[in-house]
């Protein structure tokens, strides 16, 4: 290779690797909660709150007899690319009612699948279940229980915040949160979503969020990644190399059609052809 040919290919891929790093810059998508619910310890454990408009999380006082309350939440990650590297991720939920004070309330990922059904009432007391309902022994009402009443939890939280008088709260971004969201985009089938934990042990600790069926201030995931880079073969740009773009290629075999010149280089030709055959 002659040396004006070698630096010509050097600022060609320069040129071609400056267009891809412009292609991949971070992304932002807002998320909403496409499941949330509330595990209830009464003395029936089989209260919930499917369709409520809220999810609570800590203990209610001794009018509720002292029972605890586990928020659930989960989203759904299918409009990031698989192949996304995930660089920032804030949970944000609206507290609209507490009784007291400043508690933690701790985000940990569930181990275990749940559901949410119809169930529906107003305040933190519970319905009867209905049928796919999580509650306090079951997964999914009325018959797949978590192998330990209460829910099946990491131990490590992947986030944290300290929740007080009423308004917005955020968890994250943490290097944990963060590595949830990038399993989840990885392996969807490993998204099971987050327990939302608060304070078990204080009397009216209980803190009331807003759920998605709630009419507004719905809870929001806030994920920033980065898109893999392009498929320069992918040239009608459908995430997949196939006979579409081979005949955008054969349909301007000969001609100097730039959609067509996959790699730039003035001619639809064979070399072209090759690269939509290798990226098959
Ligand atoms: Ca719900
Ligand atoms: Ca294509
Ligand atoms: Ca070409």
């Amino acid at each position: 290779m002659s040396r004006s040919a070698w630096v010509c290919q050097f600022f060609f891929a320069t040129a071609l690797s400056l267009v891809f790093s412009l292609a991949t810059l971070a992304t932002t998508v807002t998320l909403g909660s496409a499941r949330d619910a509330t595990l209830i310890s009464d003395s029936s454990s089989q209260l919930a709150l499917g369709a409520a408009y809220n999810i609570y999380a800590g203990r209610v006082g001794d009018q509720g007899g002292g029972t605890l309350r586990r928020g659930l939440i989960q989203f759904n990650f299918q409009g990031i690319p698989p192949g996304s590297i995930v660089t920032s991720v804030q949970l944000k939920l609206y507290m609209s009612q507490a009784q007291s004070g400043a508690f933690a309330v701790s985000l940990k990922k569930s181990l275990l699948s749940w559901g949410e059904g119809t169930s529906f009432a107003f305040g933190g007391g519970g319905a009867p279940a209905k049928p796919g309902d999580a509650t306090w022994i079951n997964r999914f009402y009325p018959d797949v229980p978590w192998p330990t009443p209460g829910g099946e939890f990491s131990t490590a939280a992947s986030a944290s915040a300290n929740v007080n008088g009423v308004g917005w709260y955020t968890w994250g971004s943490t290097a944990r949160i963060v590595a949830d969201v990038q399993e989840w985009v990885d392996s969807p089938a490993m998204n099971l979503g987050w327990g939302l934990l608060g304070n078990e042990v204080v009397l009216q600790s209980a803190k009331r969020f807003e759920s998605r069926e709630a009419g507004s201030n719905n809870p929001q995931l806030i994920v920033m990644f980065t898109p893999p880079p392009a498929n320069p073969a992918d040239i009608n740009g459908d995430g997949v190399v196939n006979g579409i773009d081979l005949a955008i290629v054969l349909g301007a075999w000969d001609t100097s059609n730039p959609t067509a010149d996959i790699n730039n280089d003035g001619f639809v030709d064979g070399i072209d052809l090759a690269i939509v055959l290798a990226a098959w």
